[in-house]
């Protein structure tokens, strides 16, 4: 996949790490406020083998109240600007988990090559912004908004069919504004205004998404699905966490956008290994 001036190779599932500097984030909120503890989180996560690092400035935790354009600027771009030129070096693009077009411009300009958007770039401006660097674009699904989204989980039709034509007609979307169609993945979106089952539906069938023809991202790391069938608190979500990761790579998810870079580089190594035959012995870090 084409992530501006990096190629992240998806000829094997890969790992997104997710570092979120807000105070509110439902599993890492308020952890990494400091900008130190932020960078030795980053510097841990690509260590630990992430083949793009996902940075948020805004949680979207069903619930969450917006966040300022400020704010989410104050958040993003001082962490951006330290970690450009170490991940340029290693190869590893960084990518800004936001929705709104001004942060993308900014973050773009401090050294972000992926833009993640839970709106798929459906804000008057995003796409052009997108557009016109060469960011690559993560489009993800969300029935509402956060604040409310969970209020109105309700898909008149096939909770799949509805996700995959939305993703289909963005996406569409994007290649027309100029969006290169390698430099598109998208997301079911698993708990944005969606159910347990809708969520489980959307696992089970994801296949249906990839057969969109564009790489699938699967988000499921230690949100309330994992709880509802572990019965876990969202610290101990990490193994549910991991069984939903191979879940979604089993069904043709390239990149897993996950918390726990270490374990999950782990496990999709061992998962690796029994599909092809083929492994990088203990040399083989990255996933
Ligand atoms: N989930 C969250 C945020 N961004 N982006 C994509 N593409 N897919 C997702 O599933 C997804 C996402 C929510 O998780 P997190 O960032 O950990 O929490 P919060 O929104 O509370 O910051």
């Amino acid at each position: 996949m084409i992530c501006g001036r990096h190629w992240v190779a998806l000829d094997r599932p890969r790992v997104m790490g997710v570092l979120n500097v807000t105070p509110d984030s439902f599993f890492d909120g308020g952890r990494y406020a400091d900008p130190g503890r932020a960078l030795d989180r980053a510097r841990r996560m690509l260590d630990d083998g992430a083949a793009i690092l996902d940075i948020g400035g805004e949680s979207t935790r069903p619930g969450a109240a917006p966040t300022s354009e400020q704010q989410e600027l104050d958040r993003v771009l001082p962490l951006l600007e330290a970690l450009s030129a170490e991940c340029d070096a290693r190869g590893v693009p960084l990518s800004v988990d936001t929705r709104k077009p001004a942060v993308m411009r900014a973050a773009i300009a401090a050294g972000a090559s992926m833009v993640n958007d839970i709106n798929a770039l459906r804000a008057g401006g995003a796409l052009d912004q997108v557009a016109r660097s060469g960011a690559a674009v993560c489009l993800m699904h969300m029935r509402g908004e956060p604040l409310t989204m969970q209020r109105n989980a309700v898909y008149e039709d096939d909770v799949v069919a509805v996700v995959t034509a939305f993703l289909a007609e963005r996406a569409q979307a994007c290649e027309r504004a100029g969006i290169a169609r390698g430099r598109i993945a998208v997301d079911p979106g698993f708990g944005f205004g969606k159910t347990l089952e809708h969520n489980l539906e959307l696992l089970r069938r994801l296949p249906e998404i990839a057969a969109l023809g564009y790489p699938v991202v699967a988000g499921l790391s230690r949100k309330s699905t994992i709880g509802a069938l572990t019965g876990r608190q969202v610290e101990d979500r990490g193994a549910g966490s991991l069984a939903a990761a191979l879940a979604a790579v089993a069904r043709g998810a390239s990149l897993v956008r996950v918390h726990d870079v270490r374990e999950t580089v782990d496990a999709l190594n061992v998962w690796q290994a029994v599909q092809t035959g083929q492994h990088a012995g203990s040399a083989g870090r990255r996933a």
